[in-house]
């Protein structure tokens, strides 16, 4: 990255331009790639509602939720926004921001109550039939995630992601969801973050099915994920993608791991490990070599045998395994929220964690503007340093992003602050597209309203729309966002001011 900016800089001021200065904090006017794709998102347990309406199974989250003390307010997602009954409200909120792709997830036990193949819930089928039915006569394409964190708690009951079987139950779910809608839905999403199944669900235990087994479990379930993954991706290359004709691909989080003093060695290795930890985890062994990245690889190696451990703690694909699982994604999908200091910090922590393993010590500048919610802070540089990281790590392959929003605590219809951060994080990837030659294909704002926000509950809003969450019709409301996102859509980018084709 400060190799292209040094490089960029040094053009400009050979061809008589102003210094870098300028050139790094200037708002760019322009406008994204033709076919650009616009989307917003939400997932399944966090907007849907009828946690047990028509046939639908329990998940980890319905269980998860009733524990005493995991949400805030005693907070569920029982009925949230009710998209279950109000999706055709959805699609029109949709259509009047002018997004022409949804990304919404299929909750796999609405569809599969035990999440095997014995019971198949046609009622939670013909759900997702309407709207994606619904989307389509509207003319926006549908985005799907398959799986956004809501796990059939009958599958979690066998061990879920940390039972090797889950695999094959994955990808007869992914198989089901081909065969009964992939004649309608050309982007598939497999995973959401897989990192936070992992290291929050099976590692710290903040999120469901609330485990906590830090410097294990994060390593096995990310294995399995991986593998399902794999082989739905290679389920759909055997069956369906001659006649489909769709994409498959995985959607990461990404913080954007600045090192600390950009001038310190010590500091940018940090950054490095860092961002492979929580990218690479994922997206090197699925686009590089079948393998986790070395310094992953050596690392909890070396911890583990500092430990007395016979084998590593990060499990080994088999040979057969790599080759199945290189080259599984036809693009990757990048959750970009904040970025952090990263530098060196020996590990100090006894037992071993998935954040240990790493020994680098993440901050965040208390300067940085902050949010509604303690871990994201605006740092629209980042996102532009994200796309570049992306490219030279991978080779410049597609890039989608798949969220990027921002929160605050009063769902406030005036949301100056979020106009803000979505003109500058927009702003950055569009200098990451045009000036840096980043493959990015399109972009997602987190959320279309505000919703249930996981261990959260209702007390941190990402929404375009507000939502009276206390009124049983849970009215929507346009945010001020809602209007700016909508004309961004409708000039593809930043029109100059003086432009004569500025839509307004
Ligand atoms: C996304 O994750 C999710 O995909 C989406 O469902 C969610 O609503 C959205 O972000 C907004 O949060 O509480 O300090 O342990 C973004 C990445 C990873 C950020 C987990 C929050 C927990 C930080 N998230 N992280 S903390």
């Amino acid at each position: 990255m400060s190799t292209c900016v040094c490089l960029v800089s040094l053009l400009l001021l050979l061809s008589g331009h102003e210094a870098s200065r300028r050139y790094e904090d200037d708002f760019y006017y322009g406008t994204f790639p033709d076919g650009f794709l616009w989307s917003t998102a939400t997932a399944a347990y966090q907007v849907e509602g009828a946690w047990n309406e028509d046939g639908k199974g329990p998940s980890i989250w319905d269980v998860y939720v009733r524990e005493p003390g995991k949400i805030v307010g005693g907070a569920t997602g029982d009925v949230s926004c009710d998209s279950y009954h109000n999706y055709r409200e959805d699609v029109q909120l949709l259509k009047t921001l002018g997004v022409s792709h949804y990304r919404f997830s299929i909750s796999w036990p609405r569809v599969m109550p035990y999440g095997n193949g014995t019971v198949i819930n046609q009622s939670g089928l013909d759900y997702y039939n309407r709207l994606i039915n619904e989307l389509l006569a509207n003319g926006i394409q549908p985005m799907v995630t398959m799986y956004h964190w809501d796990l059939p708690e009958a599958i979690e009951e066998d061990g879920g992601w940390l039972n090797g079987d889950i695999v094959d139950l994955f990808t007869g779910y992914a198989k089901l969801c081909f065969k009964t809608f992939g004649d309608r839905v050309k982007f598939w999403i497999t995973f959401n973050e897989p990192l936070v199944v992992a290291v929050g669900g099976y590692g710290d235990g903040g999120k469901a099915p609330g485990l906590h087994q830090p410097g294990t479990y994060p390593y096995i379930v990310a294995h399995n994920i991986i593998k399902s993954h794999a082989s739905t991706y290679r389920l759909y290359d055997e069956e369906f993608r001659a006649l489909q004709k769709g994409q498959v691909g995985i959607t990461l989080s990404m913080v954007y791991n600045q090192p600390k003093d950009p001038n310190s060695a010590a500091d940018r290795d940090a950054a490095e490990r860092a961002s492979q930890f929580e990218h690479g985890w994922f997206a090197h062994p699925i686009t590089v070599n079948g393998e986790y990245p070395d310094v992953m690889r050596s690392q909890v190696d070396m911890k583990s045998k500092e430990e007395g451990l016979t084998t590593s703690r990060l499990p080994h694909f088999t040979d057969d395994e790599k080759r199945r699982i290189n080259g599984t994604a036809d693009f990757l999908g990048l959750n970009y929220y904040t970025s952090n200091l990263a530098s060196p910090q020996a590990s100090p922590f006894n037992p071993p964690s998935y954040h240990s393993d790493q020994d680098v010590l993440l901050e965040q500048d208390p300067k940085w503007p902050k949010s509604g919610s303690s871990w994201l802070r605006y740092t629209p540089k980042g996102a532009r340093a994200v796309l570049n990281w992306l490219k030279v790590t991978y080779k410049n392959m597609p890039i989608y992003v798949t969220e990027n929003g921002v929160s605050d605590n009063n769902g406030s219809l005036h949301d100056f602050y979020r106009v803000n951060y979505y003109r500058d994080y927009l702003d950055e990837m569009l200098k990451a597209v045009r000036l840096d030659g980043c493959n990015l294909r399109g972009y997602t704002s987190w959320s279309l309203m505000d919703n249930f926000e996981w261990a959260r509950g209702y007390s941190e809003k990402f929404g375009l729309h507000y939502v009276n969450f206390s009124d049983p019709a849970r009215p929507r409301i346009p945010k001020d966002s809602a209007k700016f996102i909508a004309q961004v859509i409708a000039d593809n980018g930043f029109k100059p001011p003086n432009s004569e084709e500025h839509s307004l």
